[in-house]
């Protein structure tokens, strides 16, 4: 899955594919490279950011996700909000990506049992301005997998078809980076659930944390993080993973290949 963020201020390619021609032109480029899915978002998840209003997010996200799909592009919006996902799904997407697993928007689940669209319920725990006091667990993964199940009662008890439903566990939600590792580590556990798994670490700070100048200090920016992020794709292929979110899709695309041709996938 490219990603393409139609955002000023998303920590790892903020205001790049703003414009919405930029964003169409890098969308395309993520397919030639080797993408089979493009997650198109228009609001950034970045710890501490400030939420866009309704109408700000659809005009950033419905021009491009139109004349994408129009291209033929299979399509997913990335948004918390049943208003912006059914606009979405009428220019065409075919998947919603919800980073709140229906936490954030009450009327979220009953569009998507209505469209009978298929679905990805991330882990979650509260919006980005302060999701991080929220990073409190004893066993994170136990905690993790018991919370993504609930999310899957209550997406079933809303009428959605849990055949449909995709999970992913929120690398970076509420979660610091010995989470993140602690996560992808036992990524096989999360087979309990009986779900295809997403897994979204492309570029997220807990890589440029590991990947930090030794002497400085200093995190490795987020665009010099792609080398470990494809790194992270084939390791959660192995591990089972349905799907990997990417900023850069050449290297994860390869990546992969490696990992099905060694017979790890
Ligand atoms: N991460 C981000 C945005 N959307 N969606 C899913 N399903 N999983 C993720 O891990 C995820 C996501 C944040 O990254 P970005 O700001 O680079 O898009």
């Amino acid at each position: 899955m490219g990603v393409v963020n139609v955002t000023p201020d998303s920590f790892s390619d903020g205001g790049e594919w703003f414009e919405p021609s930029a964003a169409i032109k890098h969308g395309r480029e993520l397919l030639a490279e080797g993408a089979d899915l493009l997650d198109v978002g228009g609001e950034s998840t970045r710890p501490g950011a400030e939420r866009p209003a309704p109408a700000e997010e659809i005009r950033r996200v419905l021009p491009v996700i139109e004349t994408l799909a129009a291209e033929g592009a299979l399509i997913s919006v990335d948004t918390m909000r049943a208003d912006v996902a059914a606009l979405a799904l009428d220019a065409g997407a075919v998947m919603v990506n919800d980073v709140s697993g229906g936490l954030a928007d009450p009327d979220m689940l009953g569009l998507v049992a209505q469209r009978g669209t298929p679905y990805v319920c991330m882990h979650w725990r509260g919006h980005s301005a302060d999701m991080q006091q929220r990073a409190q667990y004893g066993d994170v993964v136990a905690e993790v997998i018991a919370e993504l199940g609930e999310r899957l009662e209550v997406i079933q008890q809303a009428g959605v078809d849990l055949n449909r439903v995709a999970l992913d566990p929120g690398l970076g939600f509420a979660k610091n980076a010995d989470h993140n590792w602690e996560v992808l580590r036992r990524l096989r556990e999360f087979g309990v659930l009986g779900r295809p798994l997403l897994i979204g670490a492309s570029r997220k700070a807990f890589l440029g944390r590991l990947l930090a100048d030794e002497k400085t200090g200093e995190p490795r920016p987020a665009v010099r993080r792609d080398d470990a992020s494809a790194a992270v794709s084939a390791l959660a292929a192995a591990a089972g993973a349905w799907c990997v979110r990417a900023h850069a899709v050449a290297p994860s695309a390869d990546a992969v290949r490696v990992a099905r041709r060694w017979g790890a996938v």
